[in-house]
């Protein structure tokens, strides 16, 4: 299966993926993840991501699209992707389908993680504590969430026009979230 995560940030998106990949014996494809290592490595890549994530917006399209077009080239990806924080624009999204369309393998489910914009906060200020991210300060995390408003959330209409979209409630434990997520995708497997 080949999978989407959309949802604002703190909203699960990286939790969630480590049962659902486990769950489905698919590829996990975080870009925050893939950025940050590049971050990490030093490459050319990894500069002008961090400055961008340090200001809590979003990396340019045509890096994030370039990074995503080599992995899921990779035979591993062949059996089954989730994408995890990908795409967040709608020129990402037109990118992805049309890459995935000359596979022959489309999307098959776009799950949106919802929870309130205050339990968000919370989640992100109590990682900042324990993880250190450059990009969980208070005025980051503000300056992230409206990024979402603008510029993710069309993303909402655009899957439901293509009827993949399924909204799931992401408040509560990681494992009461996750029943929601597994019972959805059995639920589209069958
Ligand atoms: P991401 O790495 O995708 O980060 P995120 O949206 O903050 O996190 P996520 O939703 O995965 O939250 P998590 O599970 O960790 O992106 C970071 C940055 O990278 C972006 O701002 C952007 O700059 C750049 N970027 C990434 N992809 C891009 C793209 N496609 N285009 C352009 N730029 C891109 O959960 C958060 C915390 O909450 C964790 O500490 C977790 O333990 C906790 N938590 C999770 N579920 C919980 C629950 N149910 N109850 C309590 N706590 C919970």
């Amino acid at each position: 299966m080949r999978i989407v995560f959309i949802g604002p940030p703190g909203a699960g998106k990286g939790t969630q993926a480590k049962q659902l990949i486990d769950h489905l014996s698919i590829v996990h494809l975080s870009t925050g993840d893939m950025l940050r290592q590049a971050r990490s490595d030093g490459t050319e890549l990894g500069i002008k991501a961090a400055e961008c994530m340090d200001r809590g917006e979003l990396v340019p399209d045509e890096l994030v699209v370039a990074i995503v077009a080599e992995r899921i080239g990779k035979p591993d990806c062949q059996a089954g992707c989730l994408f995890d924080g990908f795409p967040r624009t709608i020129a990402q999204a037109e990118a992805l389908d049309e890459q995935l369309q000359q596979r022959g393998a489309p999307l098959d489910l776009v799950l949106e993680l919802k929870a309130d914009e205050e339990e968000l906060t919370r989640r992100m200020l109590e990682r900042a504590k324990i993880e250190k991210r450059a990009d969980d300060t208070p005025e980051t995390i503000a300056n992230r969430m409206k990024v979402y408003r603008s510029q993710t959330e069309p993303l909402l209409a655009y899957y439901a026009n293509q009827g993949k979209l399924a909204p799931i409630d992401g408040m509560g434990t990681p494992d009461e979230v996750f029943a929601r997520i597994r019972d959805c995708v059995d639920e589209k497997k069958q």
